[in-house]
């Protein structure tokens, strides 16, 4: 028989790695210096129209970069996540008390609902936290109408820039149309919302005499840092604000529905998080760091239910993908949506694993639902630890069911969505 070496792929030792993960190393590899994403034309036309400026998320080249570093420091720097795990946790736990007030007045020893208002006033209850430093009361049963307002203008404004992907915004205003109008409406609402929790701030921090107190939230650190223009701290406060809410408490609901059509896994996570807990006793910040299959759960739900359904870069040098030459300048797009779902990207990927992503190969440019490099997600350790402390407070307290026989399906509202409405029933342990 010949001597030689087997090349058979089984008997590789270094496997070459999947190709459309090479692709996505070599589209971010050539993002720049000033990482640059699709326009949305639609957020821009809003604020040119209304003399507003650019937030983080608009800002591109120098300016963008500027604005982001210092951003970074306070939001999404390791060391300003324990300012906010605490007043993340409180939420939590208003949450679970407000569920099991519920469960006690049904009289039935158990909720069943669309999670999804609650679900909107928990995100933007803790988001709110975090930058202002203070709550707003959204768990309690009397909500404000304007966070309710606030919260209809994010929806309205999602669904109303998609069909601005495709006819430009200036043709759609021009002609008054109704999609235009609606967008303006809702943009307005979600700045005089943010522009009156930021006055009130700025407000008492001008009256404000000790300053040795406790953690004063995102926007008080930004203001007394003095390194942004006030105005471009309101831009981009708002966004952050505006940002924090459908993002959250839709991965949290995809979620949710995951546990429920999965009993074991979520015997597996309510063990994980009392072990957790145990171990931890009390210290928080220290449970964290033991809840990888948490963890997991939470980027298999971004892997099979992404809130973007792809990412974008204008790429600043020529690259070959798929054996095509494509020249700097031109857009590239990455299918978030359908590499979560393509067996050559992820072995059975129609099963919802969080085990999977325990390995740290499986990490390679595959977790991407926050985006890549510093161009990413700046709300992402926001979102991590509010989901993580949301999951581990509402496994220790309830077991998740859902109705039989409904398949729920993404719908592209701008983000993805839920097409119809998922009914979810929730038991004290
Ligand atoms: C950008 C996803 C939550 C604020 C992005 C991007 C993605 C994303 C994919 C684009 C990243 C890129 O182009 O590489 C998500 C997901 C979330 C979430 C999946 C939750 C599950 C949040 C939260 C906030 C936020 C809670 C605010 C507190 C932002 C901002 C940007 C951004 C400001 C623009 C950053 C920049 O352009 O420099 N997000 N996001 N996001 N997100 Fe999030
Ligand atoms: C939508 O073809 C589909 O995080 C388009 O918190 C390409 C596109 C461009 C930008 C993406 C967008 C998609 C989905 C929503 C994203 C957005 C960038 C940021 C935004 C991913 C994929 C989001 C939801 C931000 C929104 C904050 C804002 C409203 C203040």
């Amino acid at each position: 028989m010949a001597s030689g070496t087997c090349t058979a792929s089984c008997c590789r030792t270094s496997t070459p790695l999947d190709p459309f993960i090479e692709d996505a190393a070599i589209l971010f590899k050539a993002e720049g210096h000033y990482p640059k994403r699709l326009k949305v034309e639609a957020w821009t036309s809003y604020r040119d129209y209304r003399n507003r400026k650019y937030g983080v998320l608009l800002k591109n080249g120098e300016d963008w970069r500027s604005n982001r570093v210092i951003l970074n420091k306070e939001v999404i720097s390791p060391k300003v996540q324990e300012n906010f795990v605490p007043l993340l946790d409180d939420v939590g736990q208003d949450f679970v008390a407000r569920v099991h007030k519920k469960i006690k007045r049904s009289g039935q020893n158990k909720w069943s609902t669309d999670l999804s208002q609650e679900l909107f006033k928990y995100a933007l209850e803790s988001v709110s936290s975090v930058l202002y430093g203070e709550r707003l009361g959204l768990m309690l049963d009397y909500i404000d109408p304007e966070a309710q307002r606030f919260i209809d203008c994010i929806t309205l404004m999602f669904k109303t820039t998609s069909p601005m992907l495709y006819i430009p915004p200036a043709v759609l205003r021009k002609i008054g149309s109704k999609v235009w109008r609606n967008h303006v409406e809702a943009w307005d609402g979600i700045f005089n919302h943010a522009d009156r929790c930021i006055q009130n701030i700025y407000r008492q921090l001008r009256q404000e005499t000790d300053t040795c107190k406790k953690y004063p939230g995102v926007l008080a650190t930004l203001l007394l840092l003095d390194k942004l223009s006030i105005e471009d701290i309101k831009a981009s406060v708002t966004e952050l604000m505006a940002g924090g809410v459908d993002t959250t408490s839709i991965t949290l609901q995809w979620t949710l529905y995951e546990l429920a059509r999965h009993p074991n896994l979520q015997e597996e996570l309510r063990a994980e998080v009392a072990a957790a807990r145990a171990a931890s006793q009390g210290d928080m910040l220290d449970m964290l760091k033991r809840i990888p299959l948490i963890k997991g759960a939470l980027k298999e739900t971004l892997r099979l239910h992404p809130v973007a359904v792809s990412l974008q870069r204008y790429i600043t040098e020529d690259i070959i993908i798929q054996n095509y030459h494509i020249p700097a300048g031109t857009l590239v797009q990455l299918g978030l949506y359908a590499m979560g779902r393509d067996p050559k990207v992820f072995f059975r990927p129609e099963q919802y694993q969080p085990s999977r992503w325990l390995r740290t190969e499986s990490q390679y440019f595959r977790s991407l639902g926050f985006g890549f490099g510093p161009r990413q997600c700046l709300g992402r350790r926001i979102a991590e630890a509010e989901m993580q402390l949301f999951l581990i407070h509402m496994l220790e307290n309830f077991r998740i069911e859902k109705q039989r026989n409904v398949d729920v399906q993404s719908t592209f509202e701008l983000i993805l969505l839920p097409d119809k409405p998922i009914i979810l029933t929730l038991k004290p342990l």
